[in-house]
């Protein structure tokens, strides 16, 4: 059994405080050495856990993994963890501090160096102090830090990337076959497994960035609601849902915005967004922003005349119908494909099981479709999507309603409140629409 995620830490009067943001990654750490011990039985291991590579003017973006172990945003960095009866060593390796290169691309958190009376500077010591890691090196210290552990590692634990191009090796790829070529002994397991065990269950600072990315992703939909006319074209939806993830804070969106009107209500994962939409067409708006690196994700579909056609009306009531179905089946214990054929049963009621044809949920997390094994019965602190949908594609009419919904030790908690009730999402249109004047 999973330890409950710690949201407190206890002081020595045995109150209760928010931890630091480096006991917040410590902890999680000590929960990734126990895994990785389990998973080595008791023989020496070591973890190599990299951020990814800096591909130049490319924004970048960390591997979530290793992001989750130790708060780090940096590329060109490595956790590393050896793990030995005798003892266990955690050194990060970050970028090494350029100043030359910071007059281009901005600060980041590097290795900083030492000062004359050897103590480590100011910048080492602020990589120390948020993420909870005292051993701190340069990223070209990797062959140095590697020696000893690689004499008595017998496993070593690597982030492969899960989507890597057939054919195409990427540099820890290259790095894992020259330990292999040099140390025939070592084998070889993905680490991503483990960390994605860990990261299924949020923890509460998770889940208040989490939240707030779920907030804002919800104005932009109220903002929809205020501008969404016949004759707007779904790429200046998606400036308005832009705009508003910005304005309010967000960082960037979570995925490519969909705004897919008329036949393009149909295409599951449209994102050019070109089209004009006219009286009559459904439009359907998948949203999300993300928040310090944590993701919602929000899906409406709404009348662009502002009443749906009874037609629309009664395709929408049997989704809706399915997303309820589908919330009251989630709780503890239950797997997510049970939640899924709760939506279907519904949809299959009104004979539209033939046109709901994706599953109706993902985790949700540090990526918009977050790890985790759907294998595992969901837990209290795990947060899914529940997005039934029906697409007709023949009528041009494809409806999808998309909450995203926290277990909890009683069941489950939407945690978005975007109006998705028909009644109440013409009644909004109703009002006075707002242009955009640029
Ligand atoms: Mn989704």
């Amino acid at each position: 059994m999973r330890r409950p995620a710690a949201s407190r830490t206890r002081t020595g009067k045995g109150g209760l405080r928010t931890p630091s943001p480096g006991e917040r990654f410590a902890l999680r750490r000590e929960r990734f050495k126990e895994a990785i011990r389990d998973a080595a039985s008791g023989r020496p291991a070591m973890a190599l856990i990299f951020s990814g590579e800096d591909r130049g003017l490319r924004t970048f973006s960390p591997d979530a993994g290793f992001y989750y172990l130790t708060g780090v945003q940096s590329p060109d960095s490595l956790y590393f963890l050896a793990v030995s009866p005798a003892r266990d060593t955690e050194v990060l390796l970050l970028p090494a501090t350029d100043p030359t290169k910071e007059r281009w691309t901005g600060k980041v958190l590097s290795a900083g160096s030492f000062t004359e009376a050897c103590e480590p500077d100011a910048r080492r010591q602020e990589a120390a102090r948020l993420t909870g890691l005292p051993l701190i090196g340069t990223f070209q210290q990797i062959e140095e830090i590697l020696a000893r552990p690689l004499h008595e590692a017998e496993i070593v634990f690597l982030n492969l990337p899960d989507d890597s191009p057939p054919g195409q090796v990427g540099p820890v790829q290259h790095l894992a076959q020259r330990l292999a070529a040099s140390h025939p002994h070592l084998r070889f397991y993905h680490a991503g497994k483990l960390v994605a065990a860990l990261r299924r269950v949020k923890d509460p600072g998770e889940l208040a960035l989490m939240r707030e990315a779920m907030a804002i992703t919800d104005h932009a939909h109220e903002a929809i609601l205020r501008h969404l006319r016949p004759g707007m074209a779904e790429y200046q939806v998606q400036a308005l849902v832009e705009y508003a993830f910005t304005s309010l804070g967000a960082q960037s969106t979570a995925f490519p915005s969909i705004v897919g009107s008329g036949p393009n209500t149909c295409a599951l994962h449209y994102d050019k967004n070109r089209r004009v939409m006219s009286r009559g067409d459904l439009v359907v708006c998948d949203i999300g922003c993300r928040k310090d690196l944590y993701c919602a994700d929000v899906t409406r579909t709404y009348p662009v005349s502002g009443r749906f056609t009874r037609r629309q009306r009664s395709v929408y009531d049997v989704v809706l119908r399915s997303q309820e179905a589908a919330l009251a089946a989630a709780a503890p214990g239950v797997l997510i494909k049970d939640v899924h054929r709760a939506a279907v049963e519904v949809m299959a009621g009104a004979g539209l099981a033939p046109y709901f044809f994706h599953g109706t949920s993902h985790y949700l997390g540090l990526e918009p479709h977050d790890a985790g094994s759907n294998e595992v019965p969901l837990e209290p602190g795990v947060v899914i999507t529940i997005e039934p949908g029906a697409y007709i594609a023949s009528e041009e009419l494809g409806v999808r309603v998309e909450d995203d919904v926290l277990i909890t030790p009683q069941g489950a908690e939407r945690m978005t409140h975007a109006p998705r009730d028909p009644g109440e999402i013409e009644k909004a249109l109703a009002r006075p629409r707002r242009t955009v004047i640029l």
